[in-house]
Order: C-alpha cells, then sequence, then structure tokens
C-alpha cells in the first residue's frame, strides 16, 4: 500500500541552449513513454539529461508524494551541478572511510570495492528514512531485502565512521519493538522476540521453504529458529552505545529493547530439576545445517551452545547496563514496562546456573546430541564434487539430512569467539560455573576441532575464522587466507551465482573489520585505546580515519612505526602514543 510517484523532466540542450522538440506521451498499464521529435544538424553535438524526482507515500517519506516529486524537478539545476554536489557528499564518505593499503593492490581495490557498496547501500543521507539493513544491499532481489542478524558484521564499519548509520538501524528495531512483543506474546513468551527475517513492519518474514537447485525440489526450511537474532540486536546495540557513549539513545530507546529482549530470553531459558540448571530448547544456532535431530519431525535443537552462552553474555551486561544508568531512567523503566528489581534477581541466577554442553577437554558441544551425530566422509564429497561449500544441497539431492552430520556450515560455537575476546568467553563461562582454564587453550581446542567440520557455505563465516585466527600463535597464517577468501567472494562471485542476485554487506564489512582489529591489530576494549599492528610482509602502509567516543584519529601503521593523529576542526594535532614492544596505546582522556 506504498504509493510511489517518479516525475521525470528530460531537457535537451545544444550550444549551452535549451531546445524544445515536441512531446507525445503515452501512458499504459506499467507503462509510461514519452517520445521527442525535433530536427537534429548534422555535425551538431546535442545533449539530453533526464531528471528524477521520486517520493514515496510511506510514513518516514511524504504526504504529498505527487506534489513533492513535480516539485523536486521544477526548475532543477543541470546535471554537471547535479553531479558537483553529489560528489562533493562522496569526497566527504571517502574522506571518513576509506583505507588506505599501500604495497598490495589487489587488497586495496577490493577492500575499497566494499566500502563503495556499504557506502552505496548506507550512508549518513539513507539515515532520514525508517528501514534496517538488509543482508545483501539494495543490489538485488536476494531475501526479498530482508533483514537478518547480518547488521552484527555490518555495524562496527559505520560504528567507526558514521555512527548515525547504526543508530538509525537500531530505530528500525525500537520502531517494531511493539511487533515484537506480540510475536513473544504468540509463542508465550514474555518481553520482546525479534524475527529470524523481517521486511518493513517487522513481522516474520522468514522463509518456510528453501529451493534445492542441485535437486530441483522446495525442502523444508526451519531455519527461522535462530532466535539467536535476540543476541545480535542486544549486541549491536552494547556496542553502538559502548563505542559512542550516546547518553540519550541508550536511555530513551536501548534500554528498553534490552530489557524487553532479556525478558524473552529469560522466559525460554527453563530451570529443569534433573542437573538444576537453565537450558533452553528448540532453537538452530547460526550454523543452518542442524535444524532438527536425527528422524524427528519436530524443528529445533537443545542447547545450542552460541545460543546459551551469549545469552548468559546479554542477561550479564543487561544487568550491569541497568545499574549504570540513572535512577530517573530506572522510574521510567518501572513506568513504561513495569519493570522490576527482581526480574534482574533472576537474570542474575540464570548467568549463574545457565547450562553449556562442555568436555572436560574444554570442546564445547554445538548443541547437546551433537557428539552423536556421523563424521563425514570430507575427502570423498570434495573429490566427487569440488566445491562442498553448500553440503546442505549436495546431501538433500542425495537423499540424506545433513542433521546427520558433524558438519557445518559457519562458525557456530567460534562465533562466541568473534564476538568476545577467548578471555571474555572464558569469564562468562566462569561466571556461569565451568572452570575452563587458560583462554587460548579454550579457543584453540574448538577451533581445531571445528574448522575441520566446517563447509563456509555463508561468506561471514570467512569472516569470523580470519578474525579469531590472530588470536592464536599456532594458526595466526590462517588469518590471511580466510581474509582473502572474505575478499573475494563478491568481486569472484565464489559462492557461485549468488553475487548477481545481491551483494554480501556482512561480508564486505567484515574485511574492514579485519583490517581495523586483525592487521591493525586496535583493542578499543581497555582504557586506552591499543594498537598491536601485525602488516602482512609486502604491505608497506596501513591508513585510515576512525571515531571512537567523538573522538576522531587518523592513524598511519608503516611496517616499523605507527602514528595517531587527533583531528580537530580539520586539524591534525600528534597524539602520544606509549610504545612497549610491538604493542602501542593512546589515550583519549
Ligand atoms: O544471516 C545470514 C545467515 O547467517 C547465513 N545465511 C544467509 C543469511 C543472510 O545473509
Amino acid at each position: 500500500h506504498v504509493k510511489i510517484c517518479m516525475n521525470a523532466v528530460s531537457r535537451f540542450f545544444s550550444n549551452g541552449e535549451q531546445l524544445r522538440p515536441q512531446r507525445h506521451v503515452t501512458t499504459e498499464p506499467g507503462l509510461v513513454t514519452e517520445v521527442f521529435t525535433m530536427e537534429l544538424e548534422e555535425g551538431q553535438s546535442y545533449t539530453y539529461e533526464k531528471t528524477m524526482g521520486l517520493f514515496t507515500s510511506a510514513a518516514w517519506d511524504s504526504d504529498t508524494p505527487e506534489q513533492q516529486a513535480r516539485e523536486a524537478v521544477n526548475g532543477v539545476a543541470r546535471f554537471e551541478r547535479l553531479l558537483e554536489s553529489h560528489k562533493s557528499v562522496w569526497t566527504e564518505y571517502w574522506n571518513q572511510a576509506d583505507f588506505v593499503i599501500e604495497g598490495d593492490r589487489f587488497a586495496q581495490k577490493a577492500v575499497r570495492l566494499h566500502a563503495y557498496h556499504l557506502l552505496a547501500t548506507a550512508n549518513p543521507q539513507s539515515t532520514f528514512v525508517d528501514w534496517g539493513l538488509p543482508a545483501r544491499g539494495l543490489h538485488g532481489e536476494a531475501y526479498r531485502g530482508h533483514i537478518f542478524w547480518d547488521e552484527l558484521f555490518i555495524s562496527p564499519f559505520y560504528n567507526l565512521h558514521f555512527p548515525e548509520v547504526t543508530r538509525n538501524h537500531l530505530m528500525y528495531r525500537y520502531r517494531r519493538l511493539e511487533e515484537a512483543r506480540k510475536i513473544a506474546d504468540h509463542e508465550h513468551f514474555t518481553g520482546a522476540l525479534y524475527p529470524w527475517q523481517s521486511a518493513e513492519d517487522g513481522g516474520r518474514d522468514s522463509q518456510t521453504l528453501h529451493y534445492n537447485p542441485n535437486s530441483g525440489k522446495w525442502d523444508p526450511d526451519l531455519t527461522y529458529l535462530q532466535r539467536h537474532i535476540n543476541i545480535a540486536v542486544a549486541y549491536n546495540i552494547w556496542e553502538y552505545f559502548y563505542t559512542t557513549a550516546d547518553d540519550e539513545f541508550i536511555d530513551n530507546y536501548g534500554l528498553e529493547m534490552l530489557l524487553e529482549i532479556a525478558r524473552f530470553w529469560a522466559s525460554i531459558a527453563q530451570l529443569e530439576e534433573q542437573d538444576g540448571r537453565y537450558h533452553i530448547r528448540n532453537v538452530v544456532g547460526p550454523d543452518e545445517f542442524h535444524t532438527q535431530y536425527p528422524k524427528t519431525e519436530d524443528g529445533g535443537l537443545d542447547d545450542n551452545a552460541y545460543t546459551n552462552i551469549m545469552t548468559a553474555w546479554l542477561l550479564h551486561k543487561t544487568v550491569a547496563t541497568y545499574k549504570h544508568r540513572p535512577e530517573t531512567v530506572h522510574q521510567d523503566m518501572h513506568t513504561r514496562l513495569r519493570f522490576e528489581d527482581s526480574e534482574l534477581e533472576l537474570w542474575e541466577d540464570i548467568v549463574s546456573r545457565m547450562y553449556v554442553p562442555i568436555r572436560e577437554d574444554g570442546l564445547i558441544e554445538q548443541f547437546s546430541g551433537w557428539m552423536d551425530l556421523y563424521e563425514l566422509n570430507w575427502k570423498e564429497y570434495g573429490r566427487k564434487y569440488g566445491n562442498i561449500r553448500r553440503l546442505d544441497r549436495i546431501l538433500k539431492a542425495e537423499g540424506i539430512s545433513p542433521n546427520h552430520y558433524k558438519a557445518i556450515k559457519q562458525a557456530d560455537v567460534l562465533q562466541c569467539f568473534y564476538m568476545l575476546s577467548p578471555g571474555q568467553v572464558s569469564n562468562i563461562l566462569g561466571l556461569m560455573g565451568y572452570e575452563t582454564g587458560e583462554p587460548q587453550q579454550l579457543l584453540q581446542t574448538n577451533y581445531e576441532y571445528y574448522t575441520a567440520r566446517t563447509s563456509h557455505g555463508s561468506t561471514l563465516s570467512y569472516v569470523v575464522h580470519s578474525s579469531i585466527s590472530n588470536y592464536l600463535s599456532t594458526h595466526r597464517q590462517n588469518k590471511w587466507s580466510w581474509f582473502l577468501a572474505a575478499l573475494k567472494s563478491d568481486m569472484y562471485d565464489t559462492q557461485g551465482g549468488t553475487t548477481m542476485e545481491g551483494i554480501h554487506c556482512g561480508v564486505m564489512a567484515g574485511t574492514i573489520e579485519i583490517l581495523f582489529k586483525g592487521f591493525a591489530g586496535i583493542n578499543l576494549y581497555k582504557d586506552k585505546i591499543e594498537l598491536n599492528p601485525q602488516l602482512p610482509p609486502s604491505w608497506r602502509k596501513l591508513s585510515f580515519k576512525m571515531t571512537h567516543r567523538g573522538t576522531t584519529l587518523v592513524v598511519v601503521i608503516l611496517p616499523d612505526k605507527i602514528y595517531a593523529n587527533r583531528l580537530i576542526d580539520g586539524r591534525e594535532e600528534p597524539m602520544a602514543c606509549t610504545e612497549d614492544g610491538s604493542c602501542y596505546t593512546i589515550s583519549l582522556r
């Protein structure tokens, strides 16, 4: 029911003079044709300019779209003038968001390609629109433009350069909080439950059938059970707040969402007598190859480790965030949400008694029952099919369910280490009552186990693997190969035909995050900004701008030195950088 009004003016020029050809317009359903007739002189050059005004009746846009579309082009400037203003805006975007890599032409081109597509999708100019960030940008019809959890990978790029863009996408969620409450209620939970896929109204838009090109069949699709999107929304709120210190956002919108999401998790987590721990049942984790137990009708799995660990993190952070807000905000939450402080006690109890299927040797089972699945003969499938990223489709076409195998599409347990450092994962497990030993070892055990069983059927998986390899000295060299795989994914359409349906915003922003955290080695989670750069041998320089809590820095990393300048009113002022071995620290205070 959205009216879309487009009004075009077509103009012809020769020698700077506007010409007035005869016009003939015909209209038929779905088509408007405009025919121009005039006599042309041989040897003379002519310019044709067509300028379009486009408005819609969407709530955020216009009450009078016809009128506005007409007014927008009435007396509009000529193309060169419009191009100038367009260029000056793009120059500003590049000035803020470019990453310069010297010594690696391919990486430089690919990273700029990625930044370009991200900025073409969402930028400060798009913040007046009420919209969420579609996984495949605005470039094609893949996933019908739906919004998933991919902002988790995308928002860090905007937090660094244009935090108002992240805020706008979080407001997309806030404006649909009521819908999320209804979904939670409909499913007999409390709080708010954002659906796995959503579109304009925020309702459930997840698909329930999936087309398998290998078999030509439509198979049931249970991926809508990815409740973990409600971890991603909360994580993005927290990250945005952490990097911007936007109190106005957290007090008016962010905290309300966090509390409602926490309520949902507190209602799905059930305390069970047999072990005195909380369990979360019937969910699907990020790995979309496993959606139900073998030989069962119902969808969902029990105690997906990613979901349980990150739920504990979320409840823990929500309690801390709430406690740090002023009393007036607490009063507001009591009134607006009938929020009781006793809920905080319940959430702390859930954190301390959440169940995670973890073995004595530190291996975290992806979900309860994982160990009962069969091992897949990866070599044989590789030999038989070559590209086995979409192993699910291959197996299904053979009449076998991927649910039977220890074969995963994308990082699931390892996703925890993408969002939290090994130390933080270990701390959270500690709060839940699990002694995990040395955090690096915890990561290494799980990394070695799961990378051997992952097909990377989603490009997001490359990003996670590249980032977390950085923590492990024994596997650090893999950072580069995963990074390259991520850089090439859309440029060469390595998923085989998916790019023409739309680029993948998650992997594009993810590569830039790898530059920032993996290669520049920036850690924003200490009192001071830490830089521990590790440039590939051929890179002569990596430089970029970044904004953290309102301060913009220009960072230049050379193989043997780094510089960081603070940007004040367009001027660069050197910042003191303390050096300790290969690690540099900058204090913003
Ligand atoms: O959100 C992703 C998911 O993790 C893997 N399948 C595609 C989705 C949209 O990008």
